[in-house]
């Protein structure tokens, strides 16, 4: 059985102080962590307060990128080893705003993916297609292409811990939220992939998200569906409310 991950992705919402009340708000209302997994993914600033102040109680604290060297001259980067140290467990990985709007490649991806096993962080690894490439029929192979140039190098056992985030462009931020069915059907494909190119025991132990758009209102059916094992959230997460909503949903 796969544990259901829930993971908000706040990205660059959220000063030190709301982050702060958000944590506390919801620290005696979430879900024991055998049921689910919670993981709250923040800007760079709230991190040191939050992992510290998330460690009696069952919500993981994640990073929303970071770069793949240990350190050096890279004005401006957060390095693994940063967030290891800060007892960081999860860093999301070429979430496709970071591929439009920061270069980031498949080539890139699969350098932080390496990077984060090398510093015991769980990656979320996101792929996902664009309108025009589904509207053309290349989902399918688009996807596959990412998930296989994302992972390229990991052994069968960092496979298992890795977690997929389906995201198609389309449907993040745009309220658009794929069909269960569509979002499943790609799951579904990214599971053969890892059958492929690692083993049945990985493809089976992978966890798949699916992420845009998700809501309180649409989580049940996605987390009702074969491949889907967890969602990412964006602006869902943003309240504390639909937050524990969507966590409680995955419990
Ligand atoms: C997709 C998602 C979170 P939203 O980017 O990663 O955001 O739920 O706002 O579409």
């Amino acid at each position: 059985m796969r544990k259901p991950i829930i993971a908000g992705n706040w990205k660059m919402n959220k000063l030190a102080a709301e982050g702060a009340r958000f944590l506390m708000d919801i620290r005696e209302k979430v879900p024991e962590e055998g049921r689910v997994e919670t993981v709250v993914c923040a800007p760079f600033i709230h991190l040191p307060f939050l992992s510290e102040a998330a460690r009696d109680f069952p919500v993981s604290i994640g990073a929303q990128n970071m770069h793949h060297e240990e350190s050096g001259a890279f004005t401006g980067e957060v390095s693994p080893a940063m967030l290891s140290d800060l007892l960081i467990s999860h860093v999301i990985i070429g979430h496709s705003e970071r591929r439009q709007y920061f270069n980031e490649t498949d080539e890139t991806v699969n350098q932080k993916t390496h990077a984060a096993f090398e510093h015991g962080i769980t990656p979320i690894v996101c792929v996902g297609e664009s309108l025009e490439q589904r509207e053309n029929n290349e989902t399918m192979d688009f996807v596959e292409s990412q998930v296989v140039k994302g992972l390229e190098g990991l052994s069968e056992e960092q496979v298992k811990d890795v977690v997929l985030a389906y995201e198609p462009i389309w449907a993040i931020g745009t309220g658009k939220t794929a069909s269960s069915e569509q979002a499943n059907e790609v799951c579904t494909h990214i599971r053969k992939v890892i059958e492929k190119t690692f083993s049945k025991e990985a493809a089976e132990a992978v966890r798949i998200q699916y992420g845009g758009s998700v809501k309180p209102e649409t989580i049940e059916e996605l987390l009702s569906m074969s491949d889907i094992d967890g969602a990412l959230v964006g602006g869902a997460s943003l309240k504390e409310e639909s937050f524990l909503k969507l966590v409680e949903a995955g419990a």
